[in-house]
C-alpha cells in the first residue's frame, strides 16, 4: 500500500531550502536560483512494508511571496520551517510561519531544521543556540534538527523521519502498519535511513 504525503518547505530567503530538497532528491549540492512561486518534487521511500511518497513543496522566501505560500502549505501533513544556522535574524521567520501553521493547519508536523552546519563545523560563528531553537519547538511541539545539504548531513534522515512519524501517527491512513523505527532524535545519520535504493523521480505523487 502507498500513501501520499504533502511536504511544505518554508523559512527565509537563502536559508537553504532548494538546497535541501535538491539535496535530498538528487543527492547533489549545486548552484541554486531564489524560488519564484513554489516547486514540486516527489520521491518514494519505504517505511517499513509501506511505500511512501513525499510530494514536497518548496516555496519562495522573499516576503512579497508570503501570501503565495499560504495556498502551499494548505493541507500539508509537514512542514520544514528552515533557518540559517549563521544567521540569528532567519529565526524570526520560523516564529513567523510556526505560528501561523499552528493556527491555520493545526494538525501538520512541524520540523524545525537549521541549515549550513558545514559552515559551523568549519568554524564560522553559530548565531542560533540549541536553546533559541527549542524555546519554539517546546511551545508548539516541534521536532529540531541540524542539517548541511553541502554535505548531506541528516538530510536523508529529516525526510525519512517525517515519513516514519507519519506513518506512527496515522496508522489507519497508510495500510499495512509496517515496522517502524523512529529515531527522530538520532542526529548522526545512522539507523533507520535507507533512502536512495527507493528514489523515484515522478509519477505516484500528491
Ligand atoms: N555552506 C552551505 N551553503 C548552503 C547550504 N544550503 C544552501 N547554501 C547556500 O545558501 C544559498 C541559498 O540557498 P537556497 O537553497 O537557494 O536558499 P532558499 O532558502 O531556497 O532561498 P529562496 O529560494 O530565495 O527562498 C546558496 O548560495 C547556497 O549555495 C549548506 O548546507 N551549506
Ligand atoms: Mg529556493
Amino acid at each position: 500500500m502507498s500513501k501520499d504525503i504533502k511536504v511544505v518547505v518554508l523559512g527565509l530567503t537563502s536559508v537553504g531550502k532548494s538546497c535541501l530538497v535538491q539535496r535530498f532528491m538528487y543527492n547533489n549540492f549545486e548552484h541554486t536560483v531564489m524560488t519564484v512561486g513554489g516547486a514540486y518534487s516527489c520521491k518514494r521511500i519505504q517505511v517499513g512494508n509501506n511505500e511512501v511518497y513525499l510530494g514536497i513543496w518548496d516555496t519562495a522566501g522573499t516576503e512579497r511571496y508570503e501570501a503565495v505560500n499560504r495556498s502551499y502549505y494548505r493541507r500539508a501533513r509537514a512542514a520544514i520551517v528552515c533557518y540559517d544556522l549563521t544567521n540569528l535574524s532567519s529565526l524570526d521567520k520560523v516564529t513567523f510561519w510556526v505560528e501561523e501553521l499552528t493556527h491555520n493547519e493545526p494538525n501538520i508536523d512541524i520540523y524545525i531544521v537549521g541549515n549550513k552546519l558545514d559552515l559551523i563545523q568549519e568554524g564560522e560563528k553559530r548565531q542560533v543556540t540549541q536553546q533559541q531553537v527549542d524555546e519554539i519547538a517546546n511551545k508548539y511541539n516541534a521536532v529540531t534538527l541540524e542539517t548541511s545539504s553541502k554535505t548531506g548531513e541528516n538530510i536523508n534522515l529529516l525526510l525519512q523521519t517525517i515519513a516514519e512519524n507519519f506513518v506512527k501517527k496515522y496508522p489507519n491512513e497508510v495500510q499495512g502498519g509496517g515496522n517502524v523505527n523512529n529515531n527522530s532524535n538520532n542526529n548522526n545519520g545512522s539507523g533507520s535511513v535507507n533512502m536512495n535504493s527507493n528514489s523515484k523521480k515522478s509519477g505516484g505523487c500528491c
